[in-house]
């Protein structure tokens, strides 16, 4: 069953052929939640939800051109300051985000849902992704059942939410800047990417609970991570650390 093999996949650092052609959007959602019920059944706690592909930048990068939502568990979060273990990994890269915090329960089927008004704090965030398909390589339904590449993310320290539309965000490695962007390119305004969550929660059934997280989408490409100290600033929220080894 194609779900056990990218959990499989995962869960041993290996990598895994792509699923055959012709499989639907839908249908690769339906992988994965299964992909994702295997972690939950083996004692994850599911806190947030990430989305993929929502700068230009990212989706120049992969080959792809539509907005994609993965799901987050506590067993992929790291402290700020914290370490990967780069042996649970495949061949990880690392994305500098900004991350939402919901403060309430929003009813995705609700057509009046106000998802922006349930946010009460932002945060910069570490992202490191992680294709388990070979040489990292997917079309749109290959990386959305697996879980659109999800593998750790680190958030730093949370603040009231306030004008997000443009700050300035920089990737570092050891202490060399590697990636510079603006949340911006997070369609234009983080709060665009975070509005089309609720259609697409709706659609494929993600929860959106008080106290969950939401990963806006990189604001630049991916850089491969490696043992290094990787860092994300963005301007106004502070930074965010973690060290692969
Ligand atoms: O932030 C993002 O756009 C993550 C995309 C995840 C898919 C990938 O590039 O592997």
């Amino acid at each position: 069953m194609t779900a056990v093999r990218l959990h499989e996949a995962q869960r041993n650092a290996v990598a895994t052929p792509q699923l055959p052609e012709g499989i639907s959007i839908d249908e690769a959602y339906a992988i994965q939640h299964a992909v994702l019920d295997l972690r939950l059944a083996a004692g994850e706690r599911l806190v947030g939800t990430k989305f993929g592909f929502t700068s230009r930048a990212k989706m120049a990068q992969m080959g792809v051109s539509d907005i994609i939502v993965g799901q987050l568990t506590d067993a992929m979060r790291v402290e700020d300051g914290g370490e990967a273990d780069l042996t649970t990994l495949v061949h990880p890269r690392v994305e500098p985000e900004i991350v939402f915090r919901l403060a309430r329960d929003v009813d995705p089927t609700d057509p009046l849902a106000d998802i922006v008004s349930a946010v009460d704090a932002v945060a910069p965030a570490v992202e490191i992704i992680d294709s388990r398909y070979w040489d990292f390589k997917f079309n749109l339904a290959d990386v959305i059942a697996d879980n659109t590449s999800g593998a750790l993310f680190a958030i730093g320290g949370w603040r009231p939410i306030a004008d997000i539309g443009n700050l300035a965000v920089r990737l570092s490695v050891d202490g060399r800047d590697v990636q510079f962007g603006s949340t911006a390119a997070i369609l234009g305004h983080p709060f665009r990417a975070l509005r089309q969550m609720v259609g697409i929660a709706a659609r494929q059934g993600f929860p959106l609970r008080a106290g969950h997280v939401i990963l806006a989408g990189a604001a630049t490409a991916a850089v491969p991570f490696g043992p290094s100290v990787v860092r994300v600033d963005v301007a106004g929220l502070g930074g965010v650390t973690v060290r692969g080894r």
